[in-house]
């Protein structure tokens, strides 16, 4: 059973268009939150989801959400959407095919006057991805009560403090606390994404059926050295911050390389080097690093070693490091009740496969007050977070298709 057309041209004409409005200064198909890239495409969504006969508006949390009222307004909505910020040098699909999914969606809906027992909201997430801010999943976190004061006073590298970051794009941090959803608010979200990751390009499946997301946390390190004259300072007396942020660097490929009870991984990402000079002994160095599991204690057992390895370093070096958590997100795993309602869902639509996702998702966040459940299509060679990010657009259409079917499976239950 299938109600949605397989409309891969009208996905693929938007996903196009969004792909116009980018920072043309950076890499790839850049749209960080809160610039006015961002704030251009959120125009041009509100245009797609008014098209699509929903009722716009801008969340508490600054997240932008189209509303199509159910039958019974009493029940629990159900909510589908996803993400529109980008990484820097970011593609043209991660996040980007499950908000545009929704309005797909609610638009098949009108076309064929189906009337949902529940309200459904298609939603724009604001700040999904690492921020400069130090935390990601921003808008969702705002939406289901995790943005703690704290998290509001964070500043970006310009000084912008989130609150204010937040308020600058319709949010309204004051009500944050009093407005954001709670445990029942929701009867289901629901998030169609790319896998990000190689798996059902090598088994050769259409559609991921997600069990589980992984946790992360996010850390940044301070390394203090001394910074010197690169020709005049012997090897032996010096405080090179760089050669002993290396060795940390190295350290926490060695720990993700180790074995735990699930899989792990380990990245650092960012990282500054002071005073950057090619004839200067670097003197400080931060950089932030993130390991991920589905396994919270494997995610403990990482952090134990480094703060281990680093301990052992500052020792030898004589160097002052510390570590500081930046942030973290719980893992989830998906109700087996989600999983099958989804299965069943995609399987008249294409070939499906059960997989974990190895990326974080706004579905962290979520989980915390809904059900949640995914669909993944795949991406070409697993390549994400960059250019060359690709999912053919008739698999994007099968998978508004899997998602539509879900929703209309789980209203008449
Ligand atoms: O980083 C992630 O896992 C996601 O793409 N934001
Ligand atoms: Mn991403
Ligand atoms: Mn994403
Ligand atoms: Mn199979």
């Amino acid at each position: 059973m299938t109600v949605f057309e397989l409309n891969t041209d009208r996905i693929k004409d938007n996903i196009l268009a969004l792909a116009t409005i980018i920072d043309e200064d950076k890499p790839g198909y850049t749209r960080r939150p809160f610039t006015k890239w961002h704030t251009q495409s959120r125009e041009w969504l509100m245009n797609e989801m008014k098209n699509s006969g929903l009722d716009v508006s801008i969340d508490v949390a600054s997240n932008l959400i189209g509303k199509r009222e159910g039958k019974n307004p009493e029940l629990p909505p159900i909510m589908i959407g996803s993400h529109t910020d980008s990484v820097v040098g970011g593609g043209r699909f991660d996040g980007i095919i499950g908000v545009l999914a929704g309005i797909e969606i609610a638009r098949q809906l009108n076309e064929k006057d189906v009337q949902l027992a529940h309200t459904l909201l298609v939603v724009d997430f604001t700040g999904e991805e690492a921020s400069e801010f130090g935390i990601s999943t921003i808008g969702s976190r705002g939406m289901v009560g995790n943005l703690t004061q704290e998290d509001l006073n964070r500043t970006n590298g310009d000084g912008l403090v989130l609150r204010d970051a937040l308020a600058s794009v319709g949010g309204r941090p004051e009500d944050l606390a009093t407005e954001s959803l709670r445990p029942g608010d929701l009867s289901l979200y629901a998030e169609l994404h790319i896998e990000q990751g190689p798996v059902l390009e090598q088994t050769n499946h259409e559609l991921g059926v997600v069990t589980g997301i992984v946790g992360i946390q996010r850390h940044k390190v301070i390394v203090e050295g001394q910074a010197n004259h690169a020709g005049t300072t012997p090897m032996n007396m010096r405080f090179d911050a760089l050669t002993t942020a290396s060795e940390i660097v190295l350290a926490i490929e060695k720990v993700a390389n180790e074995e735990y009870a699930e899989q792990v991984v380990g990245t650092v990402g960012r990282l500054f080097v002071e005073p950057n000079g090619a004839n200067v002994v670097p003197g400080s160095v931060i950089f932030e690093f993130e390991v991920r599991s589905l396994d919270l204690q494997a995610l403990d057992q990482m952090i134990e070693k480094i703060q281990r390895e680093i301990a052992e370093v500052e020792k030898r070096r004589t160097v002052s490091i510390t570590m500081n958590q930046l942030s973290h997100a719980d893992s989830i795993i998906v109700d087996e009740e989600i999983v099958q309602l989804i299965e069943e869902s995609c399987e008249t639509v294409g070939t499906t496969h059960r997989l974990p996702s190895g990326a974080g998702h706004d579905g962290n966040q979520l989980a915390k007050i809904a059900p949640v459940g995914m669909i993944f299509v795949p991406s070409q060679e697993g390549k994400s977070h960059c250019a060359e990010e690709w999912t053919d657009f008739e698999l994007i259409a099968k998978g508004v298709q899997a998602l539509g079917n879900t929703i209309i499976r789980f209203d008449q239950r």
